[in-house]
């Protein structure tokens, strides 16, 4: 309910612009009630089906509208008590970037219907996920914590990736970047976190934003988000550590 409230209240003027386009008035209504969220992706054309003409083996050949409307299956969490808080090691390069809660705004843009521009508080108005889950360091540490956010999942319901879109980008405030395949990036765990162990997530541990996901190693998990991209190809740029030679999917 907070969700569709939400939508109402803060995202309508954003949404209008582009959906007032190419929706009646009527379905501009039922977008507004949530409901709409299935009918305007639906809405968005045929070409959304076209992905199905991919060979099945490969792992990016779901259609978004498959991975929004059902969502993956959830990886196993762990109950509170198995949380770690001395074991996350701060796995930083270069500097801190010290970001300003107050005026940040992540920028959600590329491959997408309604790119959006949402402040800390459109995020804490969204719906609050919370899982304990693993967090593994190819250095060789790993550490159990619990990590709140918004799902990317619940953000792609509301820029609604085009048809296309099979990677998302994340820009981060230090310079560091990295390249996520469509599936993984809308995995019903993927999130990008304000909270760290029932807290405000740490500066050192990427506030205000920064990606977590059971699904993937400790460096595709960016910290300090700034920016995500969503994109029907992948550039030569596929991430800080990828391009050093790391694996790119790293999946878990
Ligand atoms: N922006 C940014 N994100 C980053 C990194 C980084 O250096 N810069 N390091 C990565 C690595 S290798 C790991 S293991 C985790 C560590 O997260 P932590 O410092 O919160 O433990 O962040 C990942 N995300
Ligand atoms: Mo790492």
């Amino acid at each position: 309910m907070q969700f569709d409230k939400y939508i109402r209240n803060n995202l309508q003027k954003q949404l209008q612009h582009n959906l007032q386009r190419r929706f009646s008035r009527r379905q501009m209504l039922q977008f507004t009630g949530l409901s709409g969220l299935g009918l305007a992706l639906g809405s968005c054309g045929t070409s959304l089906y076209v992905d199905k003409v991919r060979p099945i083996f490969e792992p990016l050949n779901q259609s978004i509208e498959e991975l929004i409307l059902k969502p993956q299956t959830p990886v196993p969490e762990f109950p509170a008590s198995a949380i770690e808080p001395e074991a996350l090691l701060v796995n930083s390069f270069d500097f801190t970037p010290i970001i300003n809660p107050n005026t940040f705004k992540l920028v959600i843009d590329g491959a997408v219907d309604n790119p959006l521009q949402l402040s800390m508080s459109d995020m804490r108005s969204l719906p609050l996920t919370s899982m304990v889950i693993r967090h593994v360091c190819v250095e060789g540490w790993a550490a159990i914590v619990q990590w709140g956010g918004v799902r990317l999942l619940d953000l792609a319901k509301l820029v609604q990736p085009q048809a296309g879109a099979r990677y998302v980008y994340f820009e981060s405030a230090d310079g560091y970047y990295e390249s996520w395949d469509i599936a993984s990036s809308l995995h019903p765990q993927t999130l990008l976190a304000y909270q760290k162990n029932g807290e405000t997530i740490p500066v050192e541990n990427g506030a205000p934003l920064r990606l977590a996901s059971p699904i993937k190693l400790g460096y595709k998990q960016s910290k300090w988000v700034i920016r995500v991209t969503f994109a029907k190809e992948l550039s030569q740029r596929r991430g800080y550590w990828v391009d050093e030679g790391y694996e790119w999917f790293a999946g878990l």
